[in-house]
């Protein structure tokens, strides 16, 4: 059987990840694709992800804080290391259910998961050559071009700590006007448009800043469009699926390490 195709959904807290995750296998099952919904989250309170493999019948957040005296935050870190000493087991249970697709949620805030080595760690181990990582933008902070740039360069922070083929995603487009979901796309498009954004809003900008992020985000090559989405109504679904199908396709692995090793000589 051909590996299956594993997708990671990262994002700033409340992004919509957990929601967009059921929403989407339910979709795929709608439309005949078997999917493993992974849970990733120790601290994970959701009633609605319904995940077949869920971290927490490894590693309870609520149990390491009891047990370490930890607030949250110190927990969800010791966590992530458990988590990494505990993942083949985890991945066991994965590959025995045996699907085309595994959709994998991860913690609510970002940094916990997208800045520490013990999630490298986790993805490497999860992860075989297809896997990719959506990364989803909350229209309450992608609204302002500031915080669409933001976005963007945490997006991109999140493909160079991982080096895998990322798919931006723009989530709850229900709560966004038509007009406002036509400027999002063009900055997605055009990083000029952003920029002209940019100084607009900012009446005394710090020219230097904002000509650096541009460059910064010009260099980012363009965005391969930004998904719109919601999950709420169900639209944009099959356009991810489609996109993120495009990737598994031919999508690039950045990770020189996963690189096929040269043809030996005679
Ligand atoms: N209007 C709307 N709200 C949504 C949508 N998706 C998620 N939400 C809401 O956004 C909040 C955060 O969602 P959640 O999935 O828990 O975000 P997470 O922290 O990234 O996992 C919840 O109140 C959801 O009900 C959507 O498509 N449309
Ligand atoms: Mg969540």
């Amino acid at each position: 059987m051909e590996e299956p195709g594993t997708i990671y959904f990262t994002g700033t807290a409340g992004a919509g990840k957990t929601t967009f995750v059921r929403a989407f296998a339910d979709w795929m099952k709608s439309a005949g694709y078997e999917t493993t919904v992974v849970n990733l989250d120790p601290g994970s309170e959701s009633t609605t992800l319904d995940p077949a493999v869920d971290v927490r019948e490894w590693v309870q957040l609520a149990d390491i804080q009891d047990e370490y005296g930890l607030g949250p935050n110190g927990a969800q870190i010791a966590a992530a290391d458990m988590i990494a000493l505990k993942i083949f087991d985890i991945k066991q249970a994965i590959d025995e259910l045996k699907t085309d697709y595994v959709l994998v949620d991860t913690p609510g805030q970002i940094e916990l998961f997208a800045f520490r080595e013990a999630s490298k760690a986790i993805v490497d181990a999860l992860s075989g050559d297809r896997s990719q990582i959506a990364f989803l933008f909350d229209p309450a902070l992608a609204r302002t071009a500031a915080g669409f740039t933001s976005l963007l360069m945490l997006s991109a922070t999140v493909e160079f700590r991982f080096r895998l083929p990322m798919l931006n995603v723009l989530t709850k487009a229900d709560v966004l006007t038509a007009d406002q979901l036509t400027e999002l796309a063009r900055w997605a498009s055009d990083p000029g448009e952003l920029y002209e954004a940019i100084t607009r809003d900012s009446p005394t900008p710090d020219v230097q800043l904002s000509t650096e992020l541009f460059r910064a985000i010009e260099s980012l090559g363009p965005l391969a469009g930004l998904v719109p989405t919601s999950a709420k109504e169900g639209t944009g679904l099959e356009t991810f699926y489609q996109s993120a199908q495009r990737v598994f396709a031919g999508g690039e692995d950045l990770d020189p390490s996963h690189a096929p090793s040269p043809e030996k000589g005679p």
